[in-house]
């Protein structure tokens, strides 16, 4: 198995619950490292790119109206199988269908409110953190 890096945003309805510090502990729990962190306010233009591929789906203008709401925390960890591992710490995308013990099951609010965002696999993960982070901002 190899070290892989994987692009991870702790979203609007969970900073404002204060949960960065829960979600961050369960990340390191599981074995993954954060070693890159920014908290920012992601703009229209940002959440609009990076939700490229959903611009035709339905839930996309409220999608970006959500991302852009309030601050979100940028992440990049880092650990063995970290994009797989990552995942099934989050959970389904729906908390309805989330397993127990995960961070859609504990904390999110809908399938649009879902807390966590995580990359789907290693194209990108390449992709979303490098619209984020540059290489500098990333300490292993
Ligand atoms: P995930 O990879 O688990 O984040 O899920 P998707 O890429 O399928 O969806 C991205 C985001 O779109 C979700 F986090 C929330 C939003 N979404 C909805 O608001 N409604 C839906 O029915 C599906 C997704």
């Amino acid at each position: 198995m190899a070290t892989e890096r994987t692009f991870s945003i702790i979203k609007p309805d969970a900073t404002e619950r204060n949960l960065t510090g829960k979600i961050n502990a369960v990340f390191e729990d599981a074995g993954l490292r954060i070693v890159g962190q920014r908290r920012i306010r992601m703009t229209r233009a940002q959440a609009e790119q990076f939700y490229g591929e959903h611009k035709e789906r339905p839930f996309f203008g409220e999608l970006v109206e959500f991302m852009t709401s309030a601050p979100v925390v940028i992440q990049v960890l880092e650990g063995e199988n970290a994009i797989l591992k990552h995942r099934e710490v989050m959970g389904a995308t729906n908390p309805a269908n989330a397993a127990e013990g995960t961070i859609r099951k504990l904390f999110a609010k809908s399938v649009g409110e879902n807390s966590v965002h995580g990359s789907d696999g290693p194209e990108a993960a390449m992709r979303e953190i490098a619209l984020f982070f540059k290489d500098e901002e990333i300490v292993g």
